[in-house]
């Protein structure tokens, strides 16, 4: 099958996203402008140039920093529950948006409509939980010890929050950290990765309108593209204090130095290795549907995705026959034909990390037991379509501790008891999410316990990536740390201030210390 820009309706949702030919890449609401130079943004579906986005200069980015600061004196103004109805204003321009953007992330990225519907949807679930968190930024009152005297703590906003998001979740990322941070009393400058620019221009279209339809300053929402230098205008720039960044660990170290070192903030979502831990409790067919989504949903490219199972001996060789069996059923191919399962990977980078992972895994002594292979012929021309491959491995092996982005799944096995599962399972640098397949109350209490999973998400019955919005998002270890989402992850966008009133005509000290004059 051919693919062109007209099959599937791309052209049609350019139009209505307002992608033009060539977009400029800087912007601060209404106000598009660039100087510097043009790059291509390439659908890995087939290869084609989607459009082009100028890079944000140096001098951009400070008219950027400019709006964006003065933007914030105004905004931190208005209540809270007023910034929340601008953000269930943008979630209702997102629902009405829904497919064209949901076919632009599966055009630009390569990953399934479907989930591209699902990122899109996540957008608005995170809409729709700051509305409601825009009447709760509660901090606590506590007493005091001295007479007379209240003791309160409050959130304030930040001020300017830098996102720089990676290709994988080219908008809901951005919108879980924009929509809280909107609440809160920040304004967002947002660097989208350079894989997926047109996503970033979409969604800054849609925000510029509501923030203009309010009469809204210019700089509440700003947008700069480019590559990582154009990243590291923000994280090392006093006036941003808090960058919330998603990628991978090689750039989260980086980034956190740099933030570090002027002592700001901060939100670090990074790699993962996730396994999922089949017990000899487990059911069979529930194993085989959330490894299978695990490993191949997005073509092995979430950094939730399942990289390796933890299988029990006495369960190796059925669940193994299972999967191995499911494989063959996936249906490879254009991400926007609902007929198939698995899309490309992003570029043809990502083809040599998956070529390098299958070859290493070799070299090291693995197993291959479903073949890769790089797709090629009618309807693959991009070249960034792979087969999602199986090779039985060791936890110990150079290329298992490590994240490839490409569905490539690591089986292995355990014996004795869940704790010896665990020890592999947390035998990595990374800590982002986990599951356990079981029926036993035992082993699932204990994966949970103090002495179980290690990483920031946990899960009994439940594949490892697929989270929910309502909860905080993130992971420990070389993960970065960060929680982004929901729960109470909205914290990292304030600044708290702990208050003490006295409302006496004396003024004793505290602990008890006299100071008469
Ligand atoms: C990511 O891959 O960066 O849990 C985010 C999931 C999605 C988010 C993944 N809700 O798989």
């Amino acid at each position: 099958m051919q693919v062109t820009t007209t099959s599937f309706g791309i052209e049609e949702a350019l139009e209505q996203l307002g992608i033009k030919e060539v977009n400029k890449g800087t912007s601060t609401g209404k106000n598009w402008f660039s100087e510097g130079e043009e790059f291509s943004s390439y659908s890995p579906v087939d290869g084609q140039v989607i459009a082009k986005v100028t890079t944000t200069s140096k001098e951009d980015y400070e008219k950027v920093m400019e709006s964006a600061t003065s933007a914030f004196k105004e905004w931190r103004m208005k209540p809270a529950p007023l910034r929340g109805e601008i953000v269930r204003q943008f979630g209702d321009e997102l629902r009405r948006l829904k497919e064209p953007l949901g076919k632009l992330v599966s055009y630009e990225m390569g990953k399934s409509y479907q989930e591209g519907l699902g990122e899109v949807q996540e957008m608005i679930d995170i809409c729709d939980f700051a509305v409601g968190l825009s009447r709760q930024l509660h901090g606590l009152t506590m007493h005091s010890e001295r007479p007379g005297h209240r003791m309160y703590e409050q959130y304030h906003p930040l001020g300017v929050v830098g996102i720089i998001s990676a290709f994988n979740f080219p908008v809901a990322v951005w919108a879980w950290n924009t929509a809280l941070a909107w609440i809160c009393g920040d304004v967002c400058v947002w660097k989208p990765s350079e894989k997926t620019p047109l996503c970033g221009i979409a969604c800054q279209k849609i925000a510029a309108k509501i923030m203009a339809d309010n009469n809204l300053p210019e700089g509440i929402s700003c947008l700069i593209n480019g590559d990582y230098k154009v990243g590291e205008m923000m994280t090392n720039d006093k006036r941003v204090p808090l960058i919330s960044a998603t990628g991978s660990i090689r750039m989260g170290k980086i980034v956190a130095q740099a933030v570090a070192g002027r002592l700001g903030k901060s939100l670090l979502e990074l790699g993962g290795n996730n396994a999922i831990i089949v017990t000899p409790d487990a059911d069979i067919k529930m194993t085989v549907i959330g490894a299978v989504f695990g490993a191949v949903g997005t073509a092995g490219q979430r950094c939730t995705s399942t990289r390796r199972l933890i299988i029990h001996e006495s369960m190796y060789d059925k669940v193994k026959d299972a999967v191995v069996d499911a494989y063959k059923q996936l249906r490879i191919g254009n991400p926007l034909d609902e007929n198939n399962h698995v899309g490309p990977v992003i570029d043809k980078d990502a083809v040599k990390n998956y070529q390098h992972a299958l070859k290493k895994v070799v070299e090291e002594g693995g197993n291959i037991i479903v073949e890769g292979g790089v797709l090629e012929g009618e309807g693959f021309e991009s070249g960034c379509y792979v087969k999602p491959a199986i090779a039985e491995a060791k936890n110990s092996f150079e290329i298992v501790q490590h994240e490839t982005f490409a569905p490539v799944l690591y089986m292995m096995k355990y014996s004795g008891g869940v704790e010896n599962a665990l020890e592999l399972q947390n035998g990595v640098v990374q800590g982002l999410s986990s599951a356990i397949m079981t029926n036993n109350l035992r082993e699932a209490e204990h994966f949970l316990s103090q002495a179980g999973s290690d990483c920031g998400i946990a899960n009994v019955n439940i594949g490892t990536s697929g989270a929910e919005i309502g909860g905080a998002f993130g992971g420990e270890k070389e993960t970065g740390g960060g929680r982004e989402s929901g729960s109470d992850a909205w914290k990292i966008y304030m600044r708290r201030q702990t208050n003490t009133i006295n409302y006496t005509t004396e003024l004793p000290l505290a602990q008890g210390i006299k100071f008469d004059l």
